[in-house]
């Protein structure tokens, strides 16, 4: 595995006092951005490999053999009957919806990102936001039972931050209701739940294999799942609907994993405990030092399940001394590239914010963690010395308004 460097590695500065600080006239803490989503790369050579093959093969696209290669590989990791592999999470997010026939409202946290409502919208399915548990970022079952209506047809649970969705509530509330339950694990790719890897949950789960999630394929996404009828009219329709030439028996779309794009997560695959080993390395670090900071709390991973550690998810509490969004604007000015992840919740979004501009009267809990949460640097490019110039900058804004 080579890791994706940077110009200038080190952080240029300790920062002691508020006149150490760049929104103070100091020098940043880094010559070049530090990004939140910098890709995991798996070996190099073992990619330009398959590459190579690849060209000289000349199948590119079309369902070839390193994507069933792939796909193969996928569920066999995972722990699943099929995996169909597909060109972005997105559209693997709108097929699964559509393959299960979900119509009229299905129900989905407004805290995620907007790609889980807009696979509803663009098939004219009214995404229903239900508000979270303010402990997990993840739904609430009450709301989500709450928000339930004779036009309701699906739940779609969201993994957010690559931990599990309360899947055994939301699978009763399903039953009860006779909904269907499908999950957004865009997230969690080698996470589990009770020991057993997401993916095997609801009635099939998507993933994003987008470059800035902890497992890559450039772009590309998948869905999961154990029902063989559903995964082979999932199938049919990734492809225009055709099944086989000429006989088109779908409305499809063109949702197909590349060849070069298998080729990627082939080789990431092969790397994937390599990355773990790196990202659990940052947030253990990032954990130590935030979590001794009054009025800043981190969202911790439960360390006897599987988790890719992808995202350092920190809360501002409203008595820290300094606001989240002020927070932001610090850390940027030292080139620090820290994000709002998923400020201000979808329903404030349009087309949503237009269509139910009252939606967030039933979404307290989800306006105040977007309100709150800031999201740090980490990945396979980002290094404890880098860590501990982020954990400077933040402990200096503990000690008083900046
Ligand atoms: N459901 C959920 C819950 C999701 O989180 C997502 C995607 C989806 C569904 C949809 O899956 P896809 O259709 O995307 O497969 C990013 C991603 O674009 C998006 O995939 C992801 N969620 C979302 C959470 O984050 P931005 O707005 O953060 O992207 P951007 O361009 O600002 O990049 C983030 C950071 O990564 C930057 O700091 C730069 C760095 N970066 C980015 C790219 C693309 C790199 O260093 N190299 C790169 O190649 O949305």
């Amino acid at each position: 595995m080579k890791l994706v460097e940077r110009i200038s590695v080190a952080p240029r500065k300790v920062v002691r006092s508020a006149s150490d600080l760049a929104v103070n006239g100091a020098p940043p803490m880094f010559d070049e951005p530090l990004h939140v989503g910098r890709p995991n790369i798996g070996d190099h050579q073992r990619f330009l490999n398959r590459a190579a093959e690849i060209l000289d093969r000349g199948w590119l696209s079309n369902n070839g053999p390193v994507a069933q290669e792939f796909e193969q590989r996928i569920a066999g990791f995972l722990g699943v009957k099929h995996c169909v592999a597909m060109c972005n999470g997105t559209i693997a997010l709108e097929i699964a919806t559509r393959a299960l026939d979900l119509k009229g409202e299905v129900i989905v946290p407004s805290y995620t990102f907007v790609a889980t409502a807009h696979a509803l919208q663009w098939q004219e399915i009214t995404p229903i936001f239900a508000d979270i548990d303010p402990a997990t970022h993840n739904l609430d079952p009450a709301a989500v039972w709450r928000m339930i209506t004779p036009r309701t047809t699906g739940i779609i649970g969201v993994h957010l931050w690559g931990r599990a969705s309360p899947v055994k509530e939301l699978e009763a509330i399903a039953k009860e209701h006779r909904l269907r339950l499908m999950f957004d694990a865009s997230h969690g790719f080698g996470c589990s739940l009770n020991g057993k890897l997401l993916g095997g949950f609801g009635e099939c789960e998507v993933f994003s294999f987008h470059a800035t999630k902890f497992f890559n394929t450039f772009e590309g996404g998948a869905v999961v799942t154990n029902n063989d009828a559903l995964a082979e009219k999932m199938q049919l329709m990734r492809n225009f609907g055709f099944s086989g030439y000429d006989n088109v028996i779908y409305p499809g779309t063109n949702g197909k994993m590349t060849e070069i794009a298998a080729a990627m997560g082939l080789t990431n695959l092969e790397n994937l405990e390599d990355f773990v080993s790196i990202t659990r390395r940052n947030y253990r670090r990032y954990r130590d030092a935030i979590t001794s900071i009054p009025g800043l709390s981190m969202l911790e991973y439960e360390e006897s399940e599987r988790n890719n550690y992808q995202y350092i998810v920190v809360e501002v509490a409203p008595y820290f001394p300094v606001s989240r969004d002020r927070m932001i604007e610090v850390l940027h000015a030292e080139n620090i590239l820290a994000r709002r992840y998923f400020w201000p919740g979808c329903h404030s979004m349009e087309p949503y914010r237009s269509f139910y501009p009252h939606a967030g009267l039933v979404l307290p809990k989800t306006i105040a963690i977007a309100e709150r949460v800031v999201v740090l640097p980490t990945g396979s490019a980002v290094t404890t010395t880098d860590i501990d110039g982020v954990c400077s900058v933040v402990r200096a804004l503990a000690s008083g308004p900046r």
